[in-house]
């Protein structure tokens, strides 16, 4: 597998959710400046013209949620997600898709002080954080004592909050992020 990658980027998730399912992978180191990511070459992994992008074998996985659903479900030994069938399945799922439809754009509103137009799709980042805590409830994880990718990509959006907009001023989305930077292969930023 390769994960095409820069490390002032989203890849920066997908490089942990690879960490954390114990897969051997290689990373394709990707330059901004020189435009690497707009080249017809990736254009060709990824059309949109972003990281991330993973390649497996013949498979092609862009967008972050995706290539994260794609290696938990790769990976079942690394128990990241609830199998098919699963009861927990159906709220999974809404989580990862709600880490970028809702959770992400809601965040760049706040950052960028733009008010939220709900018409849009998403709602105000106070009730993102409304949600995101009513789901974590005790945690420690989005699933209690169980990790998945769920926690890969929501916590993302707290850790990144963290780094650029500084604390949240929500102590338990607080001692979640400092929980996920803690493990072994968290991402280690905004501390
Ligand atoms: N929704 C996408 C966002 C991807 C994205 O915006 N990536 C940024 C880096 S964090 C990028 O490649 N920016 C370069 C550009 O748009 O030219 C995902 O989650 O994968």
């Amino acid at each position: 597998m390769k994960l095409y990658f820069n490390p002032q980027s989203r890849a920066v998730i997908t490089k942990w959710m690879l960490d954390e399912c114990g897969a051997t992978y290689e990373l394709a180191p990707i330059s901004f400046e020189k435009q690497e990511h707009k080249a017809p070459a990736f254009l060709k992994i990824n059309p949109a013209g972003k990281l991330p992008a993973l390649v497996d074998g013949d498979a092609r996985v862009f967008e972050n949620a995706a290539i994260c659903l794609y290696l938990a479900d790769k990976f079942p030994e690394a128990r990241l997600a609830p199998p098919v069938g699963a009861p927990e399945r159906g709220r999974y799922l809404s989580l990862m898709v709600y880490s970028t439809s809702q959770i992400e754009p809601a965040m760049g509103d706040r950052l960028l002080k733009v008010e939220t137009q709900p018409q849009r799709g998403w709602t105000d980042f106070e009730k993102v954080m409304d949600v995101v805590e009513g789901e974590l409830g005790n945690g420690p994880y989005l699933f209690g004592d169980w990790f998945t990718a769920a926690d890969v990509m929501v916590g993302s959006m707290f850790i990144w909050m963290r780094l650029w907009g500084g604390p949240t001023g929500r102590p338990a989305l607080e001692a979640y992020v400092d929980r996920l930077q803690a493990r072994p292969h968290g991402p280690k930023l905004g501390k």
